[in-house]
C-alpha cells in the first residue's frame, strides 16, 4: 500500500455547516459529503479494506460477541499500553492541575459536565499514550470492527466535573458523525456509580428502542431513562465502572449511551474516537505531529494519514 502522501480530504464539518444553512436536508448533506470525500481520494476507502487483510485478528475482545454487542470492557492483559498510557495521562493530568489548567472555561457554561483537558498534539505527543491509542491491538480491533483501517478523528482528555446538570450527552443519545464508529475509553481515576460511569446499552437493545415510537427518527434525539428503560428494561443498561486504567470500547453511532453524571466525585478519561475513511460529519484530521519524529509503521501511518 502506497503511502507515500497523506490522502486528501474536504473539511465535511464546514461543508455540512454551509449545506444545513441552505436547507439541504441530513440525507442529502451526508452524501454530497461523502461523494467530495470519494472524489478527493479515489480507491482509499477500498484500500482500506484491503489492507486488513494485513491485519491480525483482536485478541483483547471476544471479537464476534464484541461486534454483535457494539460495545464492552476490554481485557488490559491483551493490551499492556493501557498501563503505561493511564500512568502518563494521570502525569499530564497532575501537570495540568499544578498549573492551574483544570478550570472550567466560562464560554463552556453550557457543557461544564465534560470539559476538555487535552487534544491529540499533547496526547500523541507523549509516546506512552501514542504507543498505547496507536498499538497493533487497539488498531486491530477498530480496524476489524470498522472492516477497513479507520482514521483516528479524535483524541482527547475529558474532565467531568461534579455535577447537577441533565443535559446534552447526559441523556440517552446516538453520535451523529456516523452510523457505525467506535470509541476508546480510559478511565484516569476510578469510576464507580456515583461519578458519571459511561453508560450503554447494546446495538441490539438499542434498535429497540429506536424502533419504537420513543425514538422520533432523529439521530440527534435525546432520550431519558424512563423512556429507554421502558422499552429494554433496567437490566439492559450496561455501566462501565472499574478502578483507573478500566478500557473499555463503544461504538456510539449504533448504541445508545450517556455519561458524566458525575454526583460524588470528579471523572477523568481519555477518549479515542475512530471513524470510517468517507464518514460522512468527520474530518480527516491534519495531525500536527511536528513535536514528534518517531517512525510510524504503515497501518500507524494510515490511521493518523500522514506520510
Ligand atoms: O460523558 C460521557 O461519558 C459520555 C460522552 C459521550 O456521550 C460521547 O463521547 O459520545
Amino acid at each position: 500500500m502506497a503511502t507515500s502522501a497523506p490522502a486528501k480530504s474536504v473539511d465535511s464539518v464546514r461543508i455540512q455547516k454551509r449545506l444545513q444553512k441552505v436547507g439541504i436536508p441530513r440525507g442529502m448533506r451526508d452524501f454530497v459529503v461523502t461523494g467530495a470525500k470519494r472524489v478527493m481520494a479515489p480507491g482509499e476507502e477500498e484500500r482500506r479494506v484491503s489492507y486488513l487483510s494485513k491485519v491480525p485478528k483482536p485478541r483483547c475482545v471476544d471479537f464476534d460477541s464484541f461486534k454483535k454487542a457494539g460495545a464492552g470492557f476490554l481485557d488490559n492483559a491483551a493490551l499492556p499500553e493501557g498501563e503505561a498510557a493511564t500512568q502518563e495521562a494521570q502525569a499530564l493530568l497532575a501537570e495540568l492541575k499544578a498549573t492551574g489548567q483544570v478550570v472550567k472555561p466560562a464560554r463552556q457554561r453550557k457543557r461544564d459536565f465534560l470539559v476538555r483537558l487535552a487534544g491529540h498534539a499533547e496526547l500523541l505527543a507523549r509516546p506512552e499514550i501514542a504507543d498505547f491509542v496507536l498499538s497493533d491491538e487497539l488498531l486491530a480491533l477498530a480496524s476489524h470492527y470498522l472492516g477497513q483501517v479507520p482514521v483516528l478523528t479524535r483524541f482527547d482528555m475529558w474532565w467531568s466535573p461534579i455535577n447537577d446538570k441533565m443535559s446534552e450527552s447526559q441523556f440517552y443519545h446516538y453520535d451523529g458523525e456516523d452510523e457505525t464508529q467506535l470509541k476508546i475509553i480510559v478511565y484516569l481515576n476510578d469510576v464507580d456509580l456515583e461519578n458519571g460511569p459511561f453508560t450503554t446499552l447494546s446495538a441490539a437493545d438499542s434498535e429497540k428502542v429506536k424502533s419504537t415510537k420513543v425514538f422520533a427518527q432523529r439521530r440527534s434525539e435525546r432520550l431519558d431513562d424512563e423512556r429507554v428503560e421502558s422499552i429494554v428494561g433496567k437490566d439492559a443498561v450496561v455501566r462501565i465502572v472499574g478502578p483507573a486504567g478500566t478500557l473499555a470500547a463503544c461504538d456510539t453511532g449504533r448504541c445508545l449511551h450517556y455519561g458524566s453524571r458525575a454526583k460524588s466525585r470528579d471523572r477523568f478519561i481519555l477518549m479515542a474516537q475512530f471513524t470510517k475513511f468517507l464518514c460522512p460529519k468527520a474530518l480527516v484530521p491534519d495531525w500536527k505531529l511536528e513535536g514528534d519524529r518517531r517512525s510510524f509503521n504503515p497501518l500507524q501511518k494510515l490511521v493518523l494519514n500522514v506520510t
